[in-house]
This record gives C-alpha cells, sequence and structure tokens, in this order.
C-alpha cells in the first residue's frame, strides 16, 4: 500500500487542464545541448519531506504521519525510505539529500547510532538500484541533539569537537557508499548567541580544524565529490560564521582549498544575508566555488528560513541565468530544502508541491537558455566592459603599470572620463520579454 493517492506526474504541455503534470519540464528534452534532467538535477529531501511532523514555535505535529507515531523505530525508518522513492517515482525526481539522523534514529551511544545509520543506508542502498535513483549528497545532523546546542565544531569543549568529527566521518563512509556526488557541511550552531561567553578568535580557528580534517580524509577514501558548505547568517544561532558566500569563501581560501570545497547555496538563506539569489550564485561562479543548490523561497516580509516551495518564474530565471553562465551543474544539482505548509496535511500536498516547483524550474530554464542564446543581455554587458580589452588597459589589470605610470599617463594624454548610461530600465524590460 502506498502513503500516496496522485498518480505519476507527466509532461502534458503548457495547454495541459490537469492539476497534476509537467507543462514545461519535459525531462528528456533537449536545451542548450543537455537534457532537462542534466541541467536541473532534481534532488528531494528526506528531512522536510518526511521527518517534519508540521510543527512550528506555538504547535505540534498537524501532519499525523503514521510513521512518526509507530512503537518501532527502525521499523518507521525503512517506511520513510519507502515513501521517499515513491514519492521520487511520482514525480520523477532522480536524486535524494539526507541527514544521518533524518533516516535513521540515534541510538544510546554513537556506536550503536551508526549501526542505525548503516542498516538503513543499506535498505536505501536495494531501493536505489530497483529505481534508478541517486544520492545527490549526504550531511551529518550536528545541529538537533542537545550536545551540540553550544556548537559542534565550535563548542567550547573538545569532547563535543570530537564527537562531530567521529559522526562526520561515519556520514561521510556512508554517502561514498550510497554513492554521493557531494557532502555537504551546514554549520547550523557554529555561531553564537551572545560575544559575552565566546571566543571567537578559538572558534574560528576549530571551524578551519574541522574543515581541513575533513578534506583530508575526503581524500584518505577516495571521495570523489566536493565537500560543499552551506552559507547561512543567522538561525538558528544569533551569528552564523558561514555567513554568505563572501565569508565562505575566506575559509576555503585560508585553507587554498578551492578545489575540494565548493559552496551549497540556498535561495533563502541568500535573502536572510541581504543579498538576492542570484547575487549567491554569480559572486561563487565568479570566485571559483559554485557547487549546489537548495531550492526553496524565504518570506520577504517575515525574515525567518520559511523554506517555501518556488514557483516564482521571473525570480528563477534570473538564477538560471547566472548557473547556465557558470557553465551548469557538475556534481551539483538543485535541492528541495523546502517543506509544504502545515495546513497542507494530505499526502499528495508534498507531490503537488514538488512538481509545480520543477515545472516552473523548468520554465525558467528555457528562459535562461533563450536570455543566452539570443546574446543581448551578453552583449549590453560586454559592451560596457568593453575599454578593457585594449593592450594598454589589460596592462593595467595585469600589473604592468605602477601607480606613478599610469598617473603621468593621465596628466600626459589628458585622459578624461566621460560618463555612460546604465541603461538599467532598458535591460530590465529586455528581461521581461523572455519571462
Ligand atoms: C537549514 C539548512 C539545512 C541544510 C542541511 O537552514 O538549510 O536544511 O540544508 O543541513
Ligand atoms: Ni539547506
Ligand atoms: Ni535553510
Amino acid at each position: 500500500m502506498t502513503f500516496f493517492t496522485a498518480k505519476k506526474a507527466k509532461y502534458e504541455g503548457p495547454k495541459s487542464r490537469s492539476e497534476l503534470a509537467f507543462r514545461h519540464y519535459d525531462k528528456n528534452r533537449k536545451v542548450m545541448g543537455k537534457t532537462m534532467a542534466d541541467h536541473l538535477r532534481f534532488a528531494i529531501c528526506w528531512w522536510h519531506s518526511t521527518c517534519w511532523p508540521g510543527s512550528d514555535p506555538f504547535g505540534g505535529d498537524t501532519f499525523l504521519r503514521p510513521w512518526h507515531h509507530s512503537s518501532n523505530e527502525m521499523e518507521a525508518a525503512r517506511q520513510k525510505a519507502d515513501v521517499m522513492f515513491d514519492a521520487m517515482d511520482l514525480t520523477s525526481i532522480d536524486f535524494f539529500c539526507f541527514h544521518d539522523r533524518d533516516i535513521a534514529p540515534e541510538g544510546q551511544s554513537l556506536k550503536e547510532s551508526n549501526a542505525n545509520v548503516t542498516a538503513i543506508a543499506n535498505y536505501i542502498e536495494k531501493k536505489m538500484a530497483k529505481g534508478k535513483k541517486k544520492c545527490l549528497w549526504g550531511t551529518a545532523n550536528l545541529f538537533s541533539n542537545r550536545r551540540f546546542m553550544a556548537g559542534a565544531a565550535t563548542n567550547p569543549d573538545p569532547d563535543v569537537f570530537a564527537y562531530c568529527a567521529a559522526q562526520i566521518k561515519h556520514c561521510m563512509d556512508v554517502t561514498k557508499g550510497l554513492g554521493g556526488a557531494n557532502y555537504v557541511m551546514w554549520g547550523g550552531r557554529e555561531g553564537y548567541e551572545t560575544l559575552l561567553n565566546t571566543n571567537i578568535g578559538h572558534e574560528l580557528e576549530a571551524a578551519k580544524r574541522m574543515l581541513a580534517l575533513v578534506i583530508e580524509y575526503k581524500h584518505k577514501i577516495g571521495f570523489k565529490g566536493p565537500i560543499l558548505i552551506e552559507p547561512k547568517p543567522q538561525e538558528p544561532t544569533k551569528h552564523q560564521y558561514d555567513y554568505d558566500v563572501a565569508t565562505v569563501y575566506s575559509l576555503i581560501s585560508s585553507l587554498g582549498a578551492q578545489k575540494d570545497v565548493k559552496v551549497n547555496i540556498e535561495q533563502n538563506h541568500a535573502i536572510l544575508a541581504g543579498h538576492t539569489f542570484e547575487h549567491e550564485i554569480a559572486l561563487a561562479s565568479a570566485l571559483g566555488i559554485f557547487g549546489s543548490i537548495d531550492l526553496n523561497r524565504g518570506d520577504y516580509q517575515s525574515g525567518w528560513d520559511t523554506d517555501q516551495f518556488i514557483v516564482d518564474v521571473p525570480e528563477l530565471t534570473l538564477a538560471m541565468y547566472e548557473i547556465l553562465k557558470a557553465g551548469g551543474f557538475t556534481t551539483g544539482g538543485m535541492n528541495f530544502d523546502a517543506k509544504i505548509r502545515r495546513q497542507s496535511i494530505d499526502a499528495d500536498d508534498l507531490i503537488h508541491a514538488h512538481v509545480g516547483s520543477m515545472d516552473a524550474c523548468a520554465k525558467a530554464l528555457l528562459n535562461a537558455a533563450a536570455m543566452i542564446e539570443d546574446g543581448v543581455l551578453k552583449g549590453m554587458v560586454d559592451e560596457r566592459y568593453a575599454g578593457w580589452s585594449t593592450a594598454r588597459n589589460k596592462a593595467m589589470l595585469q600589473g604592468k603599470e605602477s601607480l606613478e605610470q599610469i598617473a603621468a599617463r593621465v596628466e600626459k594624454n589628458n585622459i578624461n572620463p566621460q560618463p555612460k548610461s546604465g541603461r538599467q530600465e532598458r535591460l530590465e524590460n529586455l528581461i521581461n520579454r523572455y519571462c
């Protein structure tokens, strides 16, 4: 018996009147030489889809999922896995993402917890072979248990640092075993609540040490994919060290680890950091650390990580444009780190949410591909920077002229720059032609 009643969503074209169908996402359709599935690499996440019971700070479980009310935790874990694979089947999503504590219950000791995770991972592996499903990434939950309340790697207690290292090691092993394309680190409680009890210098050093250990272990076990750090400025802690892409870049580059470590950018976290989604993608690409996406949207009024399903096509178009400009995904993909609202209590709401958001992404991909293929926007940007292509100006950028030489040249040639329009409104009008 399956949990859902929905039928598998099919591609029916833009004119379809069905409530549950793809209008734009035609998995095998080629766009700029790649199938839509290969461009978008959609993933479903374990935590919001089957672990979260619909609770909020003011009320508990609204979903009443059977596995949350089972007396056998390991049986419930297998039931969750079954539901995940059914959801992947109904939505045609090829990848999944998980935390160690999402897939299996925590035991009395780390040893027991690891054994639980391994047992369920084996169960998952069998299901993957059947449905040809893949793991986009795994990650360790280093924030839910109360031992992590003051941080994991950045905890003042060295035993917590050690426990965190041990948990990550096992989760990396399991992720590798499942063929995971990446390994993610989100520093949920790597930050502080008050500076009054915090030694920032020590905590930053500890965070850097943990990352160095993880990189070393990745090479040791031959984990092929990158480590992805997921920036977020705050929530749950007041201040998080992995604030945004720029801050994470300074950590990665301090270890010279740009080859091994990239970023997993989440829309909602970008907004919380006071940036746009596309800003974070463009910056990561410019810095050579673009890895993967956690797809959701924030609420522009509330200022929390509301993790809603994203359906805004113009907003997604700008993000997709930056992703295509960055050369698209290699190991990364689009993980729906999104949850249905707590009033959406029907099992099938989860399927509708994913299908609708996938379709919005597909439409955005088509829009962005048209923008790239037309080349009008790029042409206008290139024109703006055209002055830098002369030999003299290239030399200036490459450091071949000193400050005095540049100053002398400006005087001698009577250089007198004339401002040019930034043409923002014309560019914004242009974008609307594609949406
Ligand atoms: C929380 C994060 C989390 C990570 C994985 O805000 O988005 O879900 O993606 O630990
Ligand atoms: Ni996330
Ligand atoms: Ni988040």
